[in-house]
């Protein structure tokens, strides 16, 4: 194959409830309105999904500007261009700064529908070679120990490979330590999400106690100098999430210690072109990666999933089963995880898995659509 025309591209505006409130330092969310983007071309559809929260909490996007976003200045970028290769998409919003999660969604939708015209799974057209990827589960805060307990043995138990606990200041050291009390051996990891700052250095090294994996995102969203100066401070090695964007970042951060693991969020870095740039940078400096998660429904899900196939992806991801997070998923069949704790990479064409349009149909609630 070596072209596609980008014909018509749709903004699905979906709202699903969350089988659970999920606590952060942010505070709790239960419903995700999320906007699929469907791009038809020449014949073939892909999908791609909006990750931007309702709220600018993770990062200044939101649903709502991200798709102001798209109407008013991105999708004229796309619509009626004929696509060579996938990598093209990124570049043509050049002169258009900031707005990753709107870029990504609707580049990762080109992916998709590169992907299945070419007849190859999205993991394959990527780079990626495994044909399971390790998967771990983000818990949210609970109301109190013993309910964090309780949620853990059952993820314990349906097998995931890495257990991450949010935590927040007053909710941390002494919760962690029932934890690893109760759990010796689980391989565990904690999430602040920006709740602290260079003055709880000395508190953040109680961690260093309980053998974690990693500490992920303890200071600023946007910061990477303090997390370098807090990063001796600490036998944690610290993950970078929020302030790492692109590839530069990544070296920058690698540069100044602030990290030694980083999380891609393909939403967050704007797209596979960034990904796969960073993910490159991140293998040649040996850095450890693992995909991040953004409570996304199969689409994005299925998308994660085919990006932590690719070599460098060496811990496990936050790419939990469809059940973790949903009742029923828009996609057929649902994301499993398998005893062993892996979820399989698809090797069906583009995301590998079908879209229900029965459950899309009850999730809808507007259809938006833009032809050039
Ligand atoms: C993280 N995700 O790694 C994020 C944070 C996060 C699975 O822990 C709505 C949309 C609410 C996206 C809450 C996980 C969210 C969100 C938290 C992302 O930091
Ligand atoms: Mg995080």
């Amino acid at each position: 194959m070596t072209s596609l025309t980008l014909e018509r591209i749709d903004l699905l505006h979906v709202s699903m409830q969350l089988l659970e409130p999920f606590v952060t330092s942010f505070g709790p969310q239960q419903q995700r309105d999320i906007v699929l983007i469907r791009v038809f071309a020449d014949g073939v559809e892909g999908w791609g999904e909006l990750v931007a929260a309702r709220e600018p909490i993770y990062s200044e996007e939101t649903a709502i500007t991200a798709t102001a976003m798209l109407r008013h200045h991105l999708l004229g970028k796309v619509l009626g261009r004929t696509v060579d290769d996938p990598r093209q998409v990124d570049r043509w919003w050049a002169g258009a700064r900031g707005n990753p999660m709107a870029k990504a969604a609707v580049e990762m939708a080109v992916w998709d529908a590169w992907a299945r015209a070419s007849g190859q799974s999205l993991a394959h057209l990527l780079g990626g070679s495994a044909t399971r990827a390790p998967a771990g589960v983000s818990i949210g805060i609970q109301d109190d120990t013993a309910a964090l307990l309780d949620r853990i043995t059952g993820f314990v138990e349906q097998g995931y490979a890495r257990i991450k606990l949010k935590i927040a200041p007053g909710r941390d050291v002494a919760m962690v330590a029932a934890v690893r009390e109760q759990f010796p051996d689980i391989p565990l990891t904690v999430d602040a999400n920006s709740a602290y700052t260079l003055a709880d250095a000395d508190h953040l090294a109680q961690l260093d106690a309980f053998d974690l994996m990693m500490i992920e995102q303890p200071l600023a969203h946007d910061d990477i100098i303090d997390h370098a100066t807090l990063a001796p401070r600490l036998q944690t090695p610290i993950c970078l999430d929020e302030s790492i964007r692109s590839a530069g970042d990544a070296r920058r951060a690698h540069q100044l210690g602030a990290c030694r693991i980083i999380n891609c969020k393909p939403g967050r870095l704007g797209g596979y072109a960034a990904s796969l740039a960073l993910h490159d940078w991140c293998t040649a400096a040996g850095i450890p990666l693992w995909v991040g998660g953004m409570l996304e429904s199969g689409v994005g899900r299925l998308h994660n999933i085919a990006l932590a196939s690719l070599p460098g992806y060496t811990l496990p991801g936050d790419i939990s089963a469809s059940d973790r997070y949903w009742a029923a998923d828009i996609i057929d069949p649902p994301v499993r995880l398998a005893p062993d704790g892996t979820v399989a990479v698809p090797a069906a064409p583009g995301i590998g898995h079908a879209i229900d349009p029965q459950r899309l149909q009850s999730v809808l609630e507007h259809t938006e659509t833009f032809v050039p």
